[in-house]
Parts: C-alpha cells; sequence; structure tokens
C-alpha cells in the first residue's frame, strides 16, 4: 500500500528532483521510510538546519532545478531561515518539506506546535499545508513547478505526519511543467535602447542572470556599440568568470561611493535586478535610499520573471550591436613570492592554482574583495556570493555546490566569523566525499564591524565595543575543529607554506582545509 510519503517521494522523483538534505524527527518519520525505499534521490544528512538550507540554495545555484530540503517542525524551519533568506535573494529554486503534527494532534498544542505556515510565509514564494494523503503527490508536483519558475523561487510545503502515513493508492504522481519565461517586451527593448544608444551618463545595470557567460557577452556588444557605463549588483548568485568571458565591476558597496559612482548619470536602464538602493542606511544619507541623482531616469528592462540573457540579447539586437566581441587579453595570474600571508597574497595565490571549472564560494568578507579584483584573470569559474548578506552562509553553500557538480572543485573562500555559524557542513562535506578546499580566512576579528565602527566616526572604540568584534580569547582551533569532523587541514603562516598546503588540498580528493593565518 502506497503512503501519502511514497506518493511524495515518487511524484519527486518524477519531477526530476534528485537530492533531497535533512535533519528530520519524529514526524518525518514516514518520508524517511519512503526516502529509504528511493534510491534515485540522495538523502543527505546536515547536523543544522542552517546547513540543509545553504546546502540546498548551492545546489539550485549550480544546477538551477530544486533540492528537497527535509525539515522538523517550526523550529527546524526556523534553525534555516538565514540561509533560506539568501537563498531567496538569490532566486535559488528549493522545495522545503516541513513535517507537522498530525491534524488531529496540531490543534491541542502539543510542545513542538508552532505556526509554520506563518514562520515559512514571509520568505517562502509560495506556502501550502498538505490536507490529505491523497493531495501528497499533486501538491509536491505544484511546489516543484513553483520554485522552477523563473528566476527561481523557495515552495514551503507543510506535511502533517497522518497525510505521510495514510494509504494514498490510486493517488496522482504527475508532474507540472513550469512555465517558459518570456523576453522582455518589445517596448521595454525599444525604450532601454533609446536611453543607451547616448552612451555618456547612460548607465546599464545588471544582475541575476545577466551575469552568465550569455549574459556578459549581450551586456559586452552593448557596452562597446553605445559606451554606456556597465555595473553590476554588489552580491550574486553566480558570476561567470574566465578569460574568455567580458567582465562587469560591481557598484561599489559603501553608500557614498556608490553615490559618487553614480552622480552624473541621467539614465539609468536595469536587467535582472532592481534599481540601486543603499544596503544600510546612515545618517549622512538624510533619509534618500536611492543611489541615483534626483532627475535620473529608471527604466527596467526585465521584470522580475522574464529571460535576462534573451532580454539582453534582444537589446543588443535592437542597438545594432556587432555580435562578436572578444574580450580584453588579461596576464595569467601567478603565485606570490615567498613573503607574509596577506588577505592579497592568499588570492593571488588561488587565482593563479584555480583549477579550470572550478566553483568558488566568496564568504570572505573584508578579505574578499582581493579574489575578486584578481578573478577575471584565473581560469575559468563560478563565483557563488552572499546574496543576502546573513553570514554563515559559505560552508553549507559549498557543500550543497559540490553535491550539484561531483565533477567540478569547489573552493570556498571562507571568513573565519561567518564560518563559526555552521561548522556542521565540515562533517556533511567529510561523510559525502565531496571535492572541496576551504580557504580560511583568519583575522580573529569581525573586520567588517570595526570598519563599521569607524565609519561611524567611532576612533576609538571602548573595551566592550573592541570586544565585541573580536574573536581571540580565547583563539579558536580551526585545524582541531575541522579535524574533528573529519577534514584534514593545514595551517599556514606564511606564503610559501600557503601555496604548498593549496597545491596539495586541490590535488587530494574529498573536503581538506587550508587555514591562512593574517
Ligand atoms: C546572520 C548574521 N548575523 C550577523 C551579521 C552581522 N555581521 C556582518 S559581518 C559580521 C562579521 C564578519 O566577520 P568575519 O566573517 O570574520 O569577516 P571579516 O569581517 O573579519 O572579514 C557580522 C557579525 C550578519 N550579517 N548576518
Amino acid at each position: 500500500m502506497p503512503t501519502g510519503a511514497d506518493q511524495m517521494i515518487e511524484t519527486a522523483v518524477a519531477a526530476g528532483v534528485d537530492v533531497c538534505f535533512t535533519n528530520p524527527g519524529t514526524t518525518e518519520m514516514p518520508l524517511v521510510a519512503a526516502l529509504d525505499r528511493t534510491p534515485a534521490i540522495r538523502s543527505i544528512l546536515g547536523l543544522f538546519e542552517g546547513v540543509v538550507t545553504g546546502a540546498a540554495d548551492g545546489y539550485g545555484r549550480v544546477t538551477d532545478s530544486p533540492a528537497l530540503t527535509l525539515l522538523h517542525l517550526g523550529a527546524g524551519y526556523g534553525n534555516g531561515v538565514a540561509n533560506l533568506h539568501n537563498a531567496r535573494r538569490a532566486h535559488s529554486p528549493i522545495v522545503n518539506l516541513v513535517g507537522d503534527h498530525a491534524t488531529w494532534l496540531v490543534d491541542h498544542d502539543p510542545p513542538l506546535a508552532s505556526d509554520i505556515a506563518g514562520l515559512a510565509t514571509p520568505g517562502s514564494a509560495w506556502v501550502r499545508t498538505v490536507a490529505t494523503a491523497a493531495a501528497m503527490g499533486t501538491d509536491l508536483a505544484e511546489a516543484v513547478a513553483v520554485a522552477r519558475t523563473a528566476p527561481g523561487q523557495i515552495a514551503t510545503l507543510v506535511v502533517p505526519v497522518d497525510c505521510q502515513w495514510d494509504d494514498a493508492s490510486g493517488a496522482a504522481t504527475t508532474p507540472i511543467a513550469a512555465p517558459v519565461a518570456p523576453s522582455a517586451s518589445a517596448d521595454s527593448v525599444g525604450v532601454a535602447a533609446r536611453a543607451l544608444a547616448a552612451g555618456e551618463h547612460r548607465v546599464l545595470l545588471v544582475g541575476g542572470r545577466a551575469l552568465r557567460a550569455r549574459g556578459l557577452r549581450a551586456v559586452e556588444r552593448i557596452r562597446r556599440h553605445t559606451g554606456c557605463r556597465v555595473y553590476c549588483e554588489n552580491f550574486s548568485a553566480r558570476v561567470e568568470r574566465g578569460p574568455d568571458l567580458p567582465t562587469v565591476r560591481s557598484l561599489p558597496y559603501f553608500p557614498e561611493m556608490a553615490l559618487d559612482a553614480l552622480a552624473d548619470v541621467t539614465h539609468l536602464v536595469t536587467a535582472g535586478t532592481a534599481a540601486p538602493i543603499s544596503f544600510f542606511a546612515m545618517p549622512q544619507l538624510d533619509g534618500r535610499p536611492e543611489l541615483t541623482p534626483e532627475g535620473c531616469q529608471l527604466l527596467a528592462l526585465t521584470s522580475d520573471t522574464d529571460d535576462v540573457e534573451a532580454s539582453l540579447e534582444a537589446l543588443a539586437d535592437e542597438l545594432g550591436a556587432p555580435a562578436a566581441v572578444a574580450p580584453d587579453a588579461r596576464p595569467a595570474p601567478v603565485v606570490p613570492d615567498a613573503g607574509a600571508l596577506t588577505p592579497a597574497s592568499v588570492a593571488q595565490a588561488v587565482a593563479a592554482l584555480l583549477p579550470e571549472q572550478a566553483i568558488v564560494v566568496e564568504e570572505a568578507n573584508t578579505s574578499g574583495i582581493n579574489f575578486v579584483m584578481q578573478a577575471s584573470a584565473a581560469a575559468a569559474h563560478w563565483g557563488l556570493q552572499l546574496t543576502g548578506g546573513a553570514i554563515g552562509m559559505g560552508l553549507p553553500l559549498a557543500f550543497g555546490a559540490a553535491i550539484a557538480a561531483p565533477d567540478r572543485r569547489v573552493v570556498a573562500l571562507q571568513a573565519d566569523g561567518s564560518a563559526m555559524y555552521t561548522l556542521p557542513a565540515l562533517w556533511s562535506m567529510a561523510r559525502e566525499g565531496t571535492d572541496v578546499t576551504i580557504v580560511l580566512y583568519t583575522n580573529r576579528k569581525y573586520a567588517i564591524l570595526q570598519v563599521e565602527l569607524m565609519r561611524a566616526g567611532i576612533t576609538d572604540p571602548g573595551p566592550i565595543a573592541q570586544s565585541l568584534t573580536d574573536l581571540s580569547n580565547p583563539d579558536i582551533d580551526y585545524c582541531a575543529i575541522a579535524g574533528g569532523m573529519g577534514v584534514e587541514a593545514t595551517r599556514a603562516t606564511d606564503n610559501d607554506q600557503f601555496v604548498a598546503a593549496l597545491e596539495r588540498s586541490l590535488a587530494t580528493p574529498g573536503p581538506s582545509l587550508v587555514e591562512a593565518i593574517l
């Protein structure tokens, strides 16, 4: 007798889902049993829900297809929220299955009961509570279609345990196709073409899938033909880079610098992202969130659901831009000379040694800009960035990316403070044998917050402000932590040690960590 859980998992397989990241509990046991009967789905344990959701984000960014997460009621979902927030900003397709008490128990408020749909609604494009076992397959099919709807969305299904265990013989398990993303309307293309044609003082701001190879080539055609300036959003789900690809610089992160960069702009066209606003407020902005000057015309080439790459190609064609553009040649990076380790020398070594088609997860925070500056000259790779600003994404994202692309090396550029949030990802990497090289930047502080204190005019922080941004006392032994979770780790204190350890890690199957003491 197929249960509701069986119907749900069978539907997932029929819809092309092949991975489930989970930290299950009692209310998910029938789904765990159904997964046990279904080898077509790889079921993977994460020892904290932030690992589970971050891994699903990494998987979604690499494959454009949803993984399942299986989470334990509102408490489990809540533990996963920060990385679901990053995933939502990345437009990652994800289907969350959140187990719940039986329909006849939940209203009696047992200890683990909470308003799961209420918790999930702000972060999900779609939330539904399954009503009967017979609906398990059809609801799952709908959730997968929602997740696959451009540009990628989070769908959350609350799954009462009796719907999982009840008989669902004969219930439907047919997948539902997601709608095809349309190109921007001819009107939008025409308006954007007229705005950008005048070149000087015109800006094209791109994000999302515009930063993939096809989008970047179209953007470069537009830039060369019109002379417009091009920027990209600060943090992107996936930036494709390589010697054969054009590059786009990002709008400065600090608002005063972004305002400067855009001060003379009369027209700003967006594609795959929204008009630029300040990442954080500061008193000097005087209550004005926009980074564009007063009077600047804001034009959107694409809507949220449009096919950004096709729209940019249509715009380039409309402008009459020549078809092929060869990017400027860039000298290949070389490993740094012997000497002291710095964020810049670490970045140089990574850029020089990066394997072809690597996936680089970028949560190096204050140390990260150094790699971005070198990245366009490195071997072809993808960069996955901190889209939602919620730290603790890097290790789980790297793990999920490695599950999605077992034939590629994943390199996690990881700041130490952010690493501490989701360390159990290391254990999952070791258990699943994923090829991940973790480069840990150990500066033993929340450096960005010390910068922010200075920017707020606090040049002489008191002992409490200092202690709240300092990670020493005691110093954390990251190599011991990694070793304790089955990940080999090496500490490097100068460039030669770092280069040797990085080369070894990149050549060794499975996960390993190279700690750069800064
Ligand atoms: C979930 C979450 N909690 C807290 C913060 C605030 N925050 C931003 S950066 C940061 C510390 C970053 O330190 P680290 O990762 O070591 O990088 P560094 O600044 O030293 O380069 C914190 C706590 C955040 N962005 N997200």
